[in-house]
């Protein structure tokens, strides 16, 4: 089978959309830790979009820490790639070609220090998901976890080159579902500077920044069946990096690079002062509502989140989450209408041309937790206040810790099989995990209220008003 790649890109289809920048002409610009599906739909999009529009110089080096997977996918085809948009009405199909080549960590180290170091580098992005930053139970670096192959290592030695040459800092830009992903990576750089490179930390202050980001668009993992679909469209071309994804994407930007950045605001980001009002809406209602939706779709015998939303039940759940329990915890932006996000979001949720595995989701509950649930118990716990739907999605949350669901992936399984296995009744279970020295105390302390709603929702009592 011919590959797609810069040699067969001439004999695609008339209509395929592709590349209309000379790709051999442009210097990387951004180096990005952790290439898979949803930065090559999102952020290396918008990045080639700009570059379409004339904005030069922005390729993208991508890593892998450790798999290589993506590189066996992409460097065979020079980077290139198809974006599928897929929507009831139809799939729209792009070619981008912003990222130049990528990088496996544990197979090439210098040259990923040496790509962080390049003076055409201006900004170090990453998408390693929530349990790629090596937090601890405090919210602090673990750095047992945090060793010789995270992100931590690989860009503290390239901005240690920069420092001895005399470069300017980069911008360190966090594209993961975490509330405020810029301070918190700030703040997690900051200890693992202190401990391994002392002299580089007040550098590291004056020269680099860490904007908050929020970023969306759904991205359910390629399958086999996407791919096969794909070559056909592509004229037979076989594309083993192809993404599909929704017609629908937002970016919301701090403002507050270090150097350069594309322009990204002429392709549709939204580059602001305060990124809160969005990166609270969004974890809290849409990704609040798609763990809802995994754990207790699951538990009700779905597979994909299309087919979980159009159960009437857990849609009158997920939308009691969005709007009666989660929204009022959000002080909006100017402009910004929950109601009518979360309105958006149902839709979005049912669209019936992506199959987006519920288990998917369901993984690394216990780093998505926090801020997609724990956070709003808090605000309503504050108002006297409780949330049935979050409780109902506690207890099929504790169902999928007991193993209903298959192997539980995540990176504290061990220790929340056992306290789910020692707690049989979803109370004592609530009161383990979230309080005392459980793995998820500290945001949330159930009430008396709570641990009945808990009861009640297990034993099956509709809960959802
Ligand atoms: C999902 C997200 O897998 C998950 O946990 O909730 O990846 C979600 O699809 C994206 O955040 C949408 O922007």
């Amino acid at each position: 089978m011919t590959r797609l790649c810069p040699e067969t890109l001439a004999n695609l289809p008339a209509e395929i959309a592709r590349p209309i920048y000379d790709r051999d002409a442009q210097d990387v610009g951004i180096v990005h830790f952790g290439i898979g599906a949803f930065h090559r739909a999102h952020q290396a999009w918008y990045t080639d979009a700009a570059m379409n529009l004339g904005d030069t110089d922005w390729a993208i080096t991508g890593v892998s820490l450790r798999s290589p997977g993506v590189a066996r996918q992409m460097n065979p085809q020079g980077g290139l790639y198809t974006v599928a948009e897929q929507s009831g009405e139809g799939t729209a199909l792009r070619i981008v070609g912003a990222v130049r080549n990528v990088l496996v960590a544990s197979e090439e180290p210098d040259a990923v220090i040496a790509a962080v170091a390049a003076p055409a580098t201006h900004i170090v992005s990453l998408t390693v998901t929530e349990k790629g930053y090596c937090r601890n139970e405090a919210g602090d670096l673990d750095f047992e976890r945090a060793h010789s192959l995270s992100f931590y290592y690989f860009t503290t030695q390239g901005l240690l080159r920069r420092h001895k040459a005399g470069l300017p800092g980069v911008t360190l830009l966090s594209c993961d579902n975490l509330a405020d992903n810029g301070k918190r990576l700030e703040h997690l750089m900051g200890q693992y500077l202190a401990r391994h490179e002392p002299e580089l930390v007040d550098w590291f202050e004056a020269n680099c920044t860490c904007p908050s980001t929020m970023i969306d668009r759904i991205v359910p993992a390629t399958t086999d069946e996407d791919r096969a679909a794909i070559a056909q469209a592509l004229g037979g071309l076989t594309d083993e990096a192809c993404v599909v994804t929704e017609p629908f994407s937002q970016w919301v930007i701090e403002d507050r690079f270090a150097g350069p950045r594309p322009k990204w605001e002429a392709v549709g980001a939204q580059l602001v002062t305060d990124v809160t009002p969005y990166e609270t809406a969004k974890l809290r209602m849409l990704n609040g509502a798609h763990s809802l939706l995994a754990y207790c779709g699951l538990k009700a015998g779905h597979t994909y989140v299309h087919e979980a939303v159009s159960d009437p039940d857990l849609r009158a759940l997920a939308t009691r989450l969005m709007r009666h329990e989660a929204a009022p915890t959000i002080t909006p932006a100017p402009g910004q209408n929950l109601t009518a996000y979360a309105d958006a979001l149902i839709t979005r949720f049912a669209n019936p041309s992506l199959n987006h595995r519920l288990i998917q989701i369901a993984m690394d509950g216990s780093q998505k937790i926090p801020q997609r649930w724990l956070e709003t118990l808090a605000h309503n716990a504050q108002q006297g206040q409780t949330c049935p739907a979050i409780l109902t999605a506690i207890t099929a949350w504790i169902h999928h810790l007991n193993g209903h669901n298959g192997p539980v992936d995540d990176p504290l399984a061990d220790k929340l099989a056992a306290i789910a296995r020692q707690n049989p009744e979803p109370a004592d279970a609530a009161l383990a995990l979230f309080t005392g020295q459980g793995p998820l105390a500290g945001t949330w302390h159930p009430s008396p209220a709570d641990l009945k709603t808990l009861t009640a929702a297990c034993t099956g009592v509709q809960t959802a008003a």
